[in-house]
């Protein structure tokens, strides 16, 4: 225990001590963003992934009140299998009393501490846990953001706060084209989140390569990104944001998200339900297709991260 309610597998805990790379993993996508059993199948992929690329998976959740940094399989699982109750209610309702495996935001974790809940982290969370933990990188799918009509609705995701006080880098591909892309990226830059691309020169949308938005910065080399974080942590920064493009586009998604935001204003969908609505909803629309590209560029972003963590780590020694 390094820090108050956080509890660090012993394989996390050693790497750590011996300044080995660690790579932090949300548990949001498995209980809420991808359907089960794919959920668990790709969790394990990305750490694998982690393992593969020379760094160590610590896949972040609350169990029973406690923060777990390292989720063994069998926790993986039970979250994995939790996404079966998720009653896919006119509501859509994934509000924490609602599920046995709530979702939680940096704002939900004392909380569900305090209160022994069991909890899947954001992507925000994870990155407030992470720092506390001394993990430096993690990898997830695509970032929340500023949502479409976030003008009248206030939908401004969480994830957003987070990765401007938390410091983490997060490896994703951009932001999902259910966002408002344009806003998201203004909000980063209001707030002094750096946003890179890595390999690549424009701001992917998730679902595709291309959001139209050029990036001010692109990296080809490890190392260069290894210094960019290093020089930001001896500068008291907060988290980056490094992106990559999808391994596969999933082509005619706009017109699936457009319907799936009608069918959501519809039926009134609000507040931490609307990202697992509609990433259900676009899955169904393209016949499974976006959630192939979804699971293959998690994978992807969990490779670069250990990659990206085996670079920082070695320029500490
Ligand atoms: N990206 C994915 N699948 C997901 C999410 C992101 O590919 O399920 C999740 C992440 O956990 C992210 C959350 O932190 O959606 C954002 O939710 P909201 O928009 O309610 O802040
Ligand atoms: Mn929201």
């Amino acid at each position: 225990m390094n820090a108050e309610g956080i509890e660090l597998s012993a394989e996390v805990a050693t790497a750590l001590a011996q300044g080995q790379p660690v790579v932090a993993l949300e548990s949001t996508v498995i209980a809420h963003g991808l359907p089960y059993p794919v959920n668990v199948e790709t969790a394990l992929a990305m750490e694998a992934e982690v393992r593969a690329g020379g760094a160590v998976p610590a896949t972040v959740g609350v169990v029973g009140g406690r923060v777990v940094v390292g989720m063994d399989k069998c926790l993986i699982m039970q979250f994995g299998e939790s996404a079966c109750c998720d009653t896919p209610s006119a509501e859509g309702d994934v509000s924490p009393n609602k599920q046995t495996v709530a979702k939680l935001g940096a704002r939900d974790l004392a909380a569900a501490v305090a209160l022994g809940w069991d909890g899947a982290t954001t992507v925000g969370a994870t990155a407030r846990v992470a720092a506390l933990a001394g993990i430096e990188v993690m990898a997830t799918g695509g970032i929340g953001g500023v949502h479409r009509g976030a003008a009248q609705s206030w939908d401004i995701s969480s994830d957003l706060t987070a990765l401007a006080r938390y410091p983490v880098l997060v490896v994703c591909a951009g932001a999902k084209a259910i966002l408002d892309i344009p806003a998201t990226l203004e909000w980063l830059e209001t707030h002094g989140v750096p946003v890179v691309g890595w390999q690549c020169a424009e701001f992917p949308a998730f679902y595709t390569a291309r959001s139209g938005r050029r990036l001010g910065f692109t990296f080809e080399c490890l190392d260069d990104l290894a210094r960019l974080w290093q020089v930001e942590r001896a500068w008291g920064g907060g988290g980056v944001v490094v992106v990559q493009p999808p391994p596969e586009e999933v082509p005619g998604v706009e017109v699936a998200i457009e319907a799936a935001l009608s069918r959501a204003e519809a039926l009134g969908i609000r507040g931490a339900s609307v990202t697992p609505y509609l990433l259900a909803q676009v899955s169904s629309l393209t016949d499974g297709k976006s959630l192939d590209a979804n699971v293959k560029l998690l994978k992807r972003n969990a490779q670069t991260a250990a990659k990206i963590a085996c670079a920082i780590a070695s320029k500490k020694r």
